[in-house]
């Protein structure tokens, strides 16, 4: 017998024991914070990157495994080949091109659609029962491609989406008013970016409505001018660009966030795409954010929200600005 072999005595194989598994697919700055936040939240059992670049690859793998001694119990690997990522429950996409200056959304989006043909049919192809989870930008109109190309049910393909927004507005409202940003409670809906739409109608502190406290909150009316956090919110992406070159912290916490939610099937609500046909009067087969009660077969349920005619106004607003991406592409 080997060391190994003498090692330990294998009296209890269970052979019914389930393995969660995640594959993210494109390890770049994005991809890279995904897989460091979901192994120090003891998500999932394996998880597997699967990238196109050999050598950033394995050193960002060699990395993350080095610092296994200090986190639970998680299979690390990574390859160029999508066999790796056979049967995982989750597959988080992140390849993609990110906006560079002057790049207009439509540019970005016609780039990451020739990627999302050559990965996604393979991802789906060695896990056909996975939920997709699609972080690449403009992610709203790439979730739609992603449940289109992939032919999954529109319950399994979710995109991070306002899910990283609705945390930027926490932590800016919680800065304003001096508290932690877990005791702000409220959406950002709609599109990850610039068209995201703030439900300003429903966001409290610790229960008590804004609203009662300013009835003209988040309007052209409002003398404390609350409408600038929004703004804010929607320039903070811009801004850390800007100052290093991408984002990625915030959205590995939030795409590990939801993952949490769906593997552990917690029932918690999250602010993410899907398929938004039939509510608040949209027409257009679209996705965008909405808080949904996320499972491990992916979004539950979405929650009816009270939205005031502005707040209507304005999801219906990027409902057609989703169509109107979504009409540039040829399947
Ligand atoms: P990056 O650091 O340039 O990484 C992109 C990675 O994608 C690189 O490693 C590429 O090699 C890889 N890639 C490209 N094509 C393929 C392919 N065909 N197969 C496999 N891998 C491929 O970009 P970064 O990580 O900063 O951003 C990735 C994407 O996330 C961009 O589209 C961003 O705009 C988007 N973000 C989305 C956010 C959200 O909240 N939804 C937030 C931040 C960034």
């Amino acid at each position: 017998r080997t060391t190994q072999e003498k090692l330990r005595e294998h009296l209890f194989i269970d052979k019914k024991k389930s393995i969660s598994k995640i594959t993210i697919a494109g390890v770049g700055q994005v991809g890279t914070a995904c897989a460091y936040s979901i192994m120090q939240q003891d998500i999932c059992q394996e998880l597997v990157s699967i990238g196109r670049r050999q050598d950033s690859l394995k050193g960002e793998m060699m990395d993350l495994q080095h610092g296994l001694r200090f986190v639970e119990e998680t299979s690390i690997r990574a390859s160029t080949d999508y066999a790796f990522s056979a049967n995982s429950n989750l597959c988080i996409v992140t390849a993609g091109e990110r906006q560079k200056e002057g790049q207009s959304r439509r540019d970005l989006l016609l780039r990451n659609f020739e990627i999302f043909k050559d990965i996604i049919p393979k991802l789906v192809k060695h896990s056909p029962n996975t939920v997709l989870l699609v972080v690449s930008n403009p992610v709203e109109v790439l979730t739609y491609v992603a449940w289109k190309i992939s032919g999954l049910p529109a319950d399994r393909v979710i995109g991070s989406g306002t899910n990283l927004d609705t945390a930027r507005l926490h932590f800016f409202i919680g800065e304003k008013l001096n508290i932690p940003p877990n005791s702000v409670h409220g959406w950002i809906i709609g599109e990850h970016g610039d068209s995201s739409v703030p439900v300003w109608s429903g966001v409290n502190i610790d229960g008590v409505m804004l609203k009662d406290l300013n009835p003209q909150i988040g309007t052209g009316a409002d003398r404390e001018n609350w409408n600038e956090i929004h703004k804010k919110v929607i320039m903070s992406a811009y801004e850390v660009i800007k100052l290093k070159g991408y984002t990625s912290w915030a959205v590995g916490l939030s795409v590990a966030n939801i993952s949490k939610a769906l593997l552990g099937n917690m029932a918690t609500v999250q602010a993410v795409s899907t398929i938004a046909k039939g509510f608040y009067g949209i027409k257009e087969e679209v996705f965008l954010s909405l808080p949904c009660v996320l499972g491990p077969h992916g979004v539950k349920s979405v929650v009816s929200q009270q939205l005031d005619e502005n707040e209507v106004n304005q999801i219906q607003g990027c409902a057609r600005i989703m169509q109107e991406l979504q009409q540039s592409l040829v399947f």
